[in-house]
């Protein structure tokens, strides 16, 4: 069964095998947790370069966050083995690895901690993980409690795993001073350099407990013996081997003994995380584990060992840090609150979008040098949780621009940072986000000051405002095309592995050239609004100029192309046998204005039949199965994932939100809405994902490869998540900020009659109730109950509540 619980709080999973990928995902803004309903966990740190403490049980390459990640029976994860003294029956929580179906099994995956309640033979384990707010550590929480009628006399060991931490140097052991098992490496290198910069890593993991271990092992080999990780020899003897690593593969397992009476429990508090050195160690220790209820003064003179089996209710920075995280998260709350006739919609967007979003703002899904488009992107959705964070990242990435106006691949986070990965490959569309993002901000604070922020250049002393720096950025696109007026592609645009479109200096990107129209007609109106209506009137000249180049040379009868490549082949069109029709093209062309009403109609249409599928529209399709080498890496990738052919979300949220562009509102709802896993359980089944977050892909190639069609590739990093919020303020709900107020724009679906919406805007509190009039022509917009006329609700005040009745037309 798959349920959210009352308030909400939970989604709740009843079983390990109808969804082993189901998973959640927490995070502060040094570390990240993404960890799956059986235990599995992928972890990572960041110092400041992303970093692992537990590791895979082999080398593994260092890489960014990737899709659909395999998981195997060594695979890292936090478990707990139960043994049964008296009948020696054995059973693991959450379910790896030894697999055995419980009788009750339940995963809640929460906004600040992700419960497991697994019930064998009468007992019961709880497991909770929490994070603190700073701090880079797993604060985990196990319960035993004995539901028979009889005494039960029973064994528990978790297991944490450690891995394959470096083929230089790896151990660990058992520290008694520290009641935890620590296990050192060194990151391994050859350049003489590296030395100087890795020596001070956290090459230490830590598993520390509360309660002292009657025995442990650290020794990975030595505890699984002949058993192997399903039956671990070691859990079959009487006491663990006490077992150390030397230069072994390391393994962090405790033992407790205990004799529960009907009725008993017993708590565990372990907290697991990586640390420079044993005296890192102590102090975090200390921090967390002293009790400070009883002596306020930290607990320092009282020896650790008598602190360690603490009195019941502890105030202890364990349980602080477990309270100021869940405040942390709750922090990050949208701006808007629903109650729409599609309950399970109102829950994912009052609970679950804002935090992933809040996650992407925060975090800049933990890399140094985050690709600009998502900086800026993941930025732009900071506008309506934390203002200022959105403000202070346009004026950071605004001083990596070029003099020359150009925008870099990615923007540098930290000191020493070098750009990685995708960040060395020249692509050309970073440019056109500048004016995108920034509407969305100006639209939500009115803050038009920030164009007159001086901010300097890369590598330069030149200061500009930032109004000069995205006219820069404006004018760059424009000398960066053909003699067409097409924008070049060099080796990619949005799409990153599209590289051998253009990667001779000639073959140019459909989308850009759209993306470059759209981005001057925002740029306009900024300038209309801040006064440089000149140029302002320019920019708008070069949207329609651009609009007729797109039409020109890109309009295939049916829809639009993707591009041209070097070769001067067009692609993406009717005559493609692969990749025949692109998603981002059509989009684009209704939101830069190049598709009058007839080329509307036929796109729509030529994206619902031949890209629409039950999971969502697919990005391309259909989907490569061969190299096409004027096209790129893209068509490599396997049919249906990534950009080649997935329900790429990012790409579907485009789309949608230019449907609303053009007020084609039931379509739009209709694909927003398959965005979010469910209501239908069959369907949260089949993308194998819970609806706590939106995943950067489902897979396509629905017409092809139905079998693995809708599944979810489980990865939390998208830009999906800020254009899905803009697609339900500036679309869906249409209470959308402007210079002289809060725009009343609603499109509703038609067979919605009634929604209310708390819109929280620039500090005022508007509880808004939109409803169907019969016989109504046009919207009406009442405040406190007085009759405003048009659309726009001025004057709002800051700290003032306000009652919104909006009359709108009955759906015809
Ligand atoms: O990365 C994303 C980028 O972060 O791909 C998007 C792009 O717009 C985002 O900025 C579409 O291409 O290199 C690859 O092949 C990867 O597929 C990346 O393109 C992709 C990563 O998977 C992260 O999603």
């Amino acid at each position: 069964m798959i349920r959210s619980t009352k308030n909400n709080e939970y989604y709740e999973l009843t079983s390990p095998i109808i969804m082993p990928k189901a998973s959640g995902f927490l995070w502060n803004e040094k570390m990240m947790v993404h960890v799956n309903c059986r235990g599995y966990v992928v972890a990572q740190f960041m110092q400041p370069e992303p970093a692992k403490y537990s590791y895979a049980p082999n080398l593994e390459a260092k890489t960014f966050m990737q899709p659909e990640q395999p998981y195997y029976a060594h695979h890292p994860g936090r478990f707990v083995y139960v043994k049964d003294e008296v009948s020696g029956e054995i059973f693991s929580a959450p379910y790896e690895p030894v697999r055995s179906l419980p009788d009750k099994y339940k995963f809640s995956v929460g906004k600040n901690n992700i419960l497991w309640e697994i019930e064998c033979n009468d007992i019961v384990i709880e497991m909770s993980l929490s994070l603190p707010k700073d701090d880079v550590i797993e604060l985990w929480r196990v319960k035993v409690k004995n539901l028979s009628q009889n005494k039960r006399k029973l064994s528990i060991y978790p297991y944490f795993s450690i891995g394959y931490m470096s083929w230089m140097n790896q151990s660990g052991e058992y520290k008694k001073d520290l009641q935890g098992i620590v296990c050192s490496c060194i990151t391994p290198y050859q350049k003489y350099q590296d030395y100087y910069k890795n020596k001070d890593f956290s090459d230490k993991t830590f598993l520390l407990a509360d309660k002292e271990p009657v025995s442990w092992e650290v020794n990975q080999e030595t505890f699984e013996g002949e058993g192997g990780i399903t039956l671990p020899s070691a859990i079959q003897e009487e006491v663990l081997p006490k077992g150390d690593a030397l230069y072994e593969m390391p393994v962090a397992a405790l033992q407790y003994k205990m004799e529960l009476n009907p009725g008993e429990e017993k708590d565990y508090r372990f907290m697991f995380g990586p640390a420079k050195s044993e005296e890192d160690i102590e102090l975090i220790r200390k921090k967390y584990f002293i009790d400070k209820s009883e002596s306020g003064d930290g607990g320092s003179n009282l020896s650790a060992a008598s602190k360690l089996s603490a009195a019941p209710k502890l105030i202890d920075g364990f349980n602080l840090a477990e309270i100021e995280y869940a405040k942390y998260i709750a922090d990050g709350r949208g701006c808007i609150q629903i109650k729409t006739p599609d309950t399970d919609l109102d829950n994912f967007v009052n609970h679950w979008l804002p935090r992933q979003m809040y996650y992407h703002g925060k975090t800049n899904r933990l890399c140094t040098d985050p690709q600009t488009r998502n900086y800026l992107q993941d930025n732009m959705g900071m506008s309506y949780i934390k203002p200022k964070v959105a403000r202070d990242a346009f004026l950071i990435a605004l001083s990596q621009q070029n003099e020359s106006g150009a925008m870099p691949d990615g923007i540098i986070l930290s000191e020493g940072a070098k750009l990685k990965y995708i960040n060395q490959v020249p692509h050309t569309d970073h440019c056109v986000w500048l004016p995108i993002c920034l509407s969305a901000y100006l639209d939500e604070t009115n803050d038009y000051q920030i164009l007159d922020e001086k901010v300097p250049f890369a590598k330069s002393t030149k200061m500009s405002s930032v109004f000069e720096h995205i006219n820069l950025a404006m004018h760059w696109l424009i000398s960066d095309r053909d003699r067409r007026g097409l924008n070049f592609i060099k080796q990619g645009d949005w799409c990153d592995p599209m590289n051998m479109v253009g990667y001779k200096g000639k073959g140019i990107s459909g989308w850009l050239t759209m993306a470059t129209s759209y981005a001057f007609m925002i740029w306009a109106g900024i300038c209309e609004e801040s006064e440089h209506v000149v140029i302002g009137k320019e920019f708008l000249l070069e949207a329609h100029k651009t609009n007729e180049v797109i039409n020109k040379y890109l309009w295939d009868g049916e829809w639009f192309a993707r591009g041209i490549t070097d070769d001067n082949i067009i692609f993406g069109i009717s005559k493609d046998v692969e990749g025949r029709v692109y998603l981002n093209p059509q989009g684009w062309a209704l939101l830069c204005c190049a598709a009058d009403e007839i080329k509307q109609k036929k796109i729509i249409k030529a994206v619902r039949e031949q890209l629409e599928t039950p999971f969502g529209v697919e990005k391309l399709a259909p989907a490569y199965t061969s190299m096409r080498e004027d096209v790129g890496r893209l068509t490599q990738k396997y049919p249906g994932t990534a950009e080649n052919g997935a329900v790429y979300n990012h790409a579907a949220a485009f789309y949608i939100y230019a449907l609303y562009s053009v007020g084609e509102k039931d379509n739009a709802y209709r694909l927003l809405r398959k965005m979010i896993p469910g209501p239908d359980p069959k369907d949260i089944i089949k993308r194998g994902q819970l609806p706590v977050f939106i995943p950067n892909y489902y897979r396509g190639a629905y017409r092809q490869i139905p079998r693995t069609a809708g599944r979810s590739s489980q990865l939390f990093n998208t830009g999906t998540v800020t254009w899905f919020y803009r697609c339900l303020i500036d679309g869906l709900f249409g209470l959308q900020g402007s210079t002289s107020g809060l725009r009343i724009n609603p499109q509703l679906p038609s067979d919605w009659q009634e929604v209310t919406v708390k819109r929280t805007f620039r500090g005022a509190e508007l509880h808004i109730d939109i409803k169907r009039e019969p016989g109504l022509k046009t919207t009406q917009v009442y405040v406190n109950g007085n009759y405003i006329e048009g659309s726009i609700i001025k004057e709002l005040k800051a700290g003032f509540e306000y009652k919104v009745l909006v009359k709108i037309p009955p759906s015809n």
